[in-house]
């Protein structure tokens, strides 16, 4: 029997949900390995990531470090093999640069979150308030090009962007940092993800720490 795949990460993290989902998707089973404190600057506790970043799969091989590479070593172990569109097989333009936003909001999100909810910075310092700005631009870009992105996208059972699409909708309000309402096609999106098994078994949650 080999050894299950490790995955470092948190519950409440939208990269790591990623990861899960494709795992989920792919029937690949894993063990969970919250990281309790995201104030840790000890490599250690991110599975050995030099970034500081999680999540990290730890394989018998090596560990992965980011949600991408992830998921590509989680295809690589489907028990149920998906036909999956990454993002060398986006067809145009319009869809790579949806990708490419997709990004920008998650790493926006990372930014307003640890910095306003963690470290406690004033919101107001043009640092957020410009991640803000571009966050919401490029929400109101994603939300009058979707449904022409994914019409041309072709035949699949997942993809790249549509799952970290989702996952971005569904934590910018688990986070409560920008309302999702607004972008109608968004939640509209959102909505109809969300009603997969495998978004239903990787809701966000906050770890909690073990007693003992
Ligand atoms: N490019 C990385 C980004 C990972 C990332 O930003 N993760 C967040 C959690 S969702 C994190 O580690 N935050 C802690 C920090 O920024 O210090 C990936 O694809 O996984």
């Amino acid at each position: 029997m080999p050894e299950q795949p490790r995955l470092v990460g948190r519950s409440s993290s939208h990269f790591t949900r990623l990861a899960r989902l494709f795992a989920e998707e792919l029937g690949v089973a894993y063990a969970f390995a919250p990281v309790h404190d995201l104030a840790s600057r000890d490599p250690a506790d991110y599975a050995g990531n030099p970034a500081l970043k999680l999540p990290v799969l730890v394989l018998p091989e090596g560990p992965v470090f980011g949600a991408e590479n992830i998921c590509r070593a989680l295809q690589a172990r489907a028990s149920r093999p998906q036909r999956i569109v990454w993002t060398e097989q986006l067809p145009d333009l319009r869809a790579r640069n949806a990708q490419e936003l997709v990004w920008l909001g998650m790493n926006a999100q990372v930014q307003l979150v640890f910095g306003m909810q963690v470290a406690r910075l004033p919101g107001e310092n043009v640092y957020f308030a410009k991640a803000a700005d571009g966050f919401r631009n490029a929400l109101a870009w994603l939300d009058a090009n979707l449904e022409a992105v994914l019409h041309a996208l072709p035949p699949h059972d997942l993809s790249l962007l549509e799952a970290s699409l989702f996952c971005l909708l569904e934590h910018m309000e688990f986070r409560d940092t920008l309302p999702v309402a607004p972008y109608r096609h968004l939640a509209a999106f959102a909505a109809t993800w969300r009603e997969r098994p495998a978004a239903a078994r990787t809701a966000y949650a906050f770890d909690v720490a073990a007693a003992d």
